[in-house]
């Protein structure tokens, strides 16, 4: 088959990787420049850190992998990359405070803009000019290129971080670019389709693909049952039904640890939802609207899981995902739903294409084989699959943490892409993940049955 990513900038391209980099740093400038100043010392999300530490981790990060590691060229600023290197996931809140600093003096802004310029312009004379270690004889870390993109999709995966933290701010925080405008519609009727028993490949070989982050790596092919599945992800319509019916209520819908989070937490509905004055509002990026019934509803792992329980029904396995969203009935694969030609905005609701969901089923181009709609875009797509490495994994030399830290049983494989996914993360291989009661990505589902 073909390879799933279109080799999106040759490494000898001197120039298309710069503008990769200088396209990257003028979106995340443009983000931060979305918000309110006076919210940069906040934490819009507790188990995260503030946002101040984004703004030095894009750059730190990108010197540390690219430079340091991959060229093996000194540092910009060595202070600034210790403060800025990690800081991700802790399990608690009271894990958090060791590795987020509640008690970092974190510097002010203009020193960190300013470590951002120096960084800047390192990097861009380092991928401009610097002799680069294909083979990796030197730089291991260099090799195929690895340390350039993992220093290009870390900001792009960031970019997706920092959007869903803007979310949680107080709407007078956060300033549209230009008027919000949202695409509506009536949700499509509940319908299912037959997926017939084959071989689902997960993963990807090595040197198939120009670059894939270790949990990418190698093929796996699972045998897959024949099962049914949800044409169109679950709306906010369909969800409303759940919580209507007192779904946050019965326990018997619940794993143990979903219902020992809602009840500790309190949740009771989804935490994209608002309520005034016993009215539905979705929680937009930059204001309510009353309850948009075509999109998707986007929840935790838990709340998906839970609606599922309460249709007699159950969450995709990754390999059931992989089957509906690149499987044929002949048994040949595709590298995306709709087939091998590279994702653009008719396929799907990705790549910044707006801040909020569209309609489910609203980008029919973007179908799979099977006629089911936004396997990829429009939210993440989540899977009953623990996160976990495929066969021969290797962590990768550029971040050998990226994926082992969370090889714990603690987190679920989500697929596909969400309105705030860069294109050049769309490719079949790529996988993300999160901890089952997560609530604040923009992560949508659906339903299958065993056929
Ligand atoms: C792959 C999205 C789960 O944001 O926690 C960014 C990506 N890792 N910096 C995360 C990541 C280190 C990661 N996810
Ligand atoms: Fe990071």
């Amino acid at each position: 088959m073909p390879s799933s990513a279109p080799a999106p900038h040759a490494l000898t391209d001197r120039l298309a990787l710069v503008s990769w980099y200088r396209r990257n740093r003028e979106r995340s400038r443009r983000l931060f420049d979305m918000i309110d100043p006076a919210a940069y010392y906040t934490r819009p999300i507790a188990l995260r850190n503030p946002i101040v530490f984004y703004e030095g981790h894009l750059p730190a990060f990108s010197v540390i992998a690219l430079l340091k590691r991959g060229l093996g060229a000194p540092g910009v600023d060595e202070r600034m990359e210790k403060l800025f290197e990690r800081g991700i996931d802790p399990d608690s809140i009271d894990a958090a405070v060791p590795r987020s600093g509640a008690d970092t003096a974190w510097p002010s802004r203009d020193a960190v803009l300013d470590y951002g310029a120096r960084a800047d312009a390192a990097i861009v004379d380092a991928l401009a000019t610097a002799a680069f270690d294909l083979d990796g004889a030197t730089h291991r870390a260099m090799r195929q290129g690895e340390a350039i993109f993992t220093a290009l999709e870390h900001e792009a995966m960031h970019q997706e971080t920092l959007l869903y933290m803007w979310h949680r701010l107080p709407f007078a925080q956060k300033l549209p670019p230009e008027p919000p405008r949202y695409e509506l519609g009536p949700a499509p009727t509940p319908s299912r389709v037959a997926v017939a028993a084959g071989t689902a490949t997960l993963g990807a070989a090595r040197g198939s693909i120009p670059f894939g982050w270790d949990n990418e790596y190698g093929e796996q092919r699972d045998a897959v049952g024949a099962f049914e599945i949800d044409v169109h992800s679950v709306t906010n319509a369909a969800f409303l039904e759940f919580v209507e019916a007192g779904g946050y209520a019965n326990r018997d819908l619940w794993s143990p640890g979903g219902w020992e989070w809602i009840g500790a937490d309190q949740v009771a509905h989804p935490a994209f939802w608002l309520r005034d004055q016993g009215r539905w509002f979705w929680r937009g990026l930059f204001e309510p609207l009353p309850l948009p019934e075509s999109w998707p509803v986007y929840v935790s792992y838990e709340e998906a899981a839970a609606f599922a329980r309460w249709q007699g029904r159950r969450l995709p396995t990754e390999a059931e995902y992989h089957r509906a969203a690149f499987g044929t009935p002949s048994g040949a694969e595709r590298a995306f739903p709709w087939g091998d030609d590279l994702p653009d905005a008719t396929r799907g609701n990705f790549d910044f294409a707006s801040w909020d969901p569209v309609p489910a089923g609203a980008r029919p181009s973007g179908a799979s084989a099977w006629g089911v709609h936004d396997l990829v875009g429009n939210g993440w797509e989540w899977t009953t699959s623990v996160f976990g490495p495929l066969p021969g994994f290797q962590p990768m030399t550029s971040y050998p943490e990226y994926s082992a830290d969370f090889f714990d049983g603690q987190h679920y494989v989500m697929k596909g892409a969400s309105p705030a996914t860069a294109r050049e993360l769309v490719r079949r291989s790529f996988r993300n993940w999160f901890r089952p009661n997560y609530p604040y990505v923009y992560a949508k589902f659906r339903t299958v049955t065993a056929g």
